[in-house]
């Protein structure tokens, strides 16, 4: 039965060979597929006619920001050297490819009066290399990379925003509707929103109290004006499917006294909730806990109004259900203790939620400070989604790790392992209802503001040569193997890996 795979992808072929008993296989219908994102790996940052993003501004103008003085302005060179990309898509015979399309390569000013036509050529290029390959297109419409022009009108704490990116989406299902089955809109709205507005990653905006709320705002705003003006405009012409991408971590009380127990609830409504909520729960907008928390503190604080906006009643309904699908990134897990219940001065997201977040020293490390090696907070988080929001479709959109460098990683195999167990424990026995995991990354790349210091890829990427040569780590033949045959290997084969 693969009317699930039908729905994302429309017609697909089934490769599920070599099963044999005792081995932990998921369902015939299960998809499999590999994840990158535009500024991470495209490069030719200023060249055919690309118009300059915020991340190119970012590096250039703050280059000590980035760990080490790298920008994304070569990177892996995929504009030019995307079909050696299709070439290890086959290797690894994946049903499909997450792929983002950058923004400013399509409308340099972002603005759709002036359509770069090399910019159209090149995702145009990459979708028929992808289909003469069979593998699905699952493209992101914005990964990060906003024009600088539109930055320069306040990026996404302007409203007016919302409307030139769904000028934005229309040009992109008018060239490539007919070819792309399944979209995602936005990336990881936490990430952009609480780290470029209120953190350190670009534009480089220092209000966490203030803009990352109106850029969250905006951005579900726009998120569902996308996915009504494809109802109305493409649905039916082009058939495909609209979803969202959000990341969720898990997050674990603490210790197991009733405050922390709160605590977690409180942060996973702040961090995941703060989206999900709106186009997920029954009544749309904001979780109530939320709202009662913003709204009191920022009382306290003296605002004449909340700084959480407010959707009005039409923004509610239009956002609410507005998802086919919900892709979920998910990567380590946090601890959450109850905080200090002090009111700051300085507005802050955080002060706003009042945990304390942490995690366990003893859980086992990645090559990034951020992400510790926790597979049953996997199989937790995807409880919770089925609990919360009950039980949505859900992709995995991405999910890794940064290995040791060489191609020998191990910790990469144990972690796809071990996480793997995990979701198809969600899967086959707390009947979760996901349809297919993306890993993260089919490449090394540039890793935002780790630069090239992290390396998140099935394949390496030399970065000392011109072609950005890319070589298989012992991971890649290790998930290729899982992809053909839908099971995770045995044991045996994976404790040769073992840390
Ligand atoms: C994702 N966390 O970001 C992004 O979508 C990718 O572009 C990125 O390369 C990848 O993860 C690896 O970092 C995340 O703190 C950043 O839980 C941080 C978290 C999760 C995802």
């Amino acid at each position: 039965m693969c009317w699930k795979i039908l729905l994302l992808f429309a017609l697909v072929t089934l490769r599920c060979e070599g099963r044999s008993s005792g081995q932990l296989c998921f369902p015939k219908d299960f998809t499999w597929g590999v994840a990158t994102a535009s500024y991470q790996i495209e490069g030719a940052w200023n060249t055919s006619g690309k118009g300059e993003s915020i991340w190119d501004r970012y590096t250039h103008s703050h280059p000590e920001q980035v760990f080490d003085h790298s920008s994304g302005d070569v990177a892996d060179d995929s504009y030019h050297q995307f079909r050696a990309d299709i070439s290890m898509l086959r290797e690894l015979g994946v049903l499909f490819y997450r792929f983002s399309i950058s923004w400013p390569r399509i409308l340099p000013e972002g603005f759709s009066n002036d359509v770069n036509e090399d910019g159209l050529r090149y995702y145009s290029e990459l979708i028929n290399e992808l289909h003469a390959n069979s593998i699905q297109p699952l493209v992101t419409m914005y990964h990060w990379d906003l024009p600088q022009t539109l930055q320069d009108l306040g990026g996404w704490t302007n409203p007016i925003v919302a409307d030139y990116f769904v000028d934005y989406a229309r040009v992109l299902f008018t060239n490539f509707g007919p070819k792309v089955k399944a979209w995602i809109t936005f990336n990881e709205p936490l990430s952009f929103c609480r780290s470029g507005y209120g953190g350190n990653d670009a534009p480089g905006g220092h209000s966490s109290g203030l803009e990352a709320y109106m850029c969250a705002h905006n951005v579900l705003r726009a998120h569902g004006m996308t996915y009504r003006m494809f109802e109305a405009e493409f649905k039916n012409k082009t058939g495909g499917n609209v979803g969202i991408t959000l990341d969720m971590a898990w997050l674990e009380p603490a210790t197991t006294s009733e405050d922390d127990q709160k605590s977690a609830e409180v942060a996973r409504q702040f961090m995941f909730g703060w989206y999900a909520h709106p186009i997920y729960s029954k009544t749309g907008d904001y979780p109530p806990i939320m709202r009662r928390r913003i709204d009191e503190i920022s009382r306290r604080q003296h605002f004449p109004r909340s700084r959480l906006p407010t959707f009005t009643e039409e923004e509610v309904k239009m956002i609410r259900g507005s998802s086919d699908f919900l892709g979920l990134n998910h990567y380590t897990t946090y601890l959450v203790a109850k905080g200090k219940g002090k009111v700051a001065v300085q507005p802050s997201f955080d002060n706003d939620m009042g945990v304390i977040i942490s995690q366990k020293p003893e859980w086992p490390k990645s090559n990034s400070t951020w992400l510790r090696v926790v597979p049953w907070g996997f199989r937790k988080i995807l409880n919770w989604v089925k609990k919360t929001y009950d039980n949505p479709l859900v992709v995995i959109t991405e999910n890794g790790i940064s290995s040791e460098p060489g191609l020998q990683d191990s910790k990469r195999v144990n972690y796809i392992d071990a996480y793997l167990r995990s979701l198809h424990a969600a899967v086959t026995q707390d009947g979760c209802n996901i349809i297919g995991y993306t890993h993260w990354s089919l490449m090394d790349n540039f890793e935002w503001m780790r630069g090239y210091s992290e390396r998140f890829g099935l394949y390496e990427v030399d970065y000392t040569s011109p072609q950005r040569t890319r070589t298989p780590r012992v991971s890649a033949a290790y998930y290729a193997k899982i992809v053909k045959t839908g099971c995770i290997p045995s044991q045996k084969y994976s404790l040769v890996f073992k840390y």
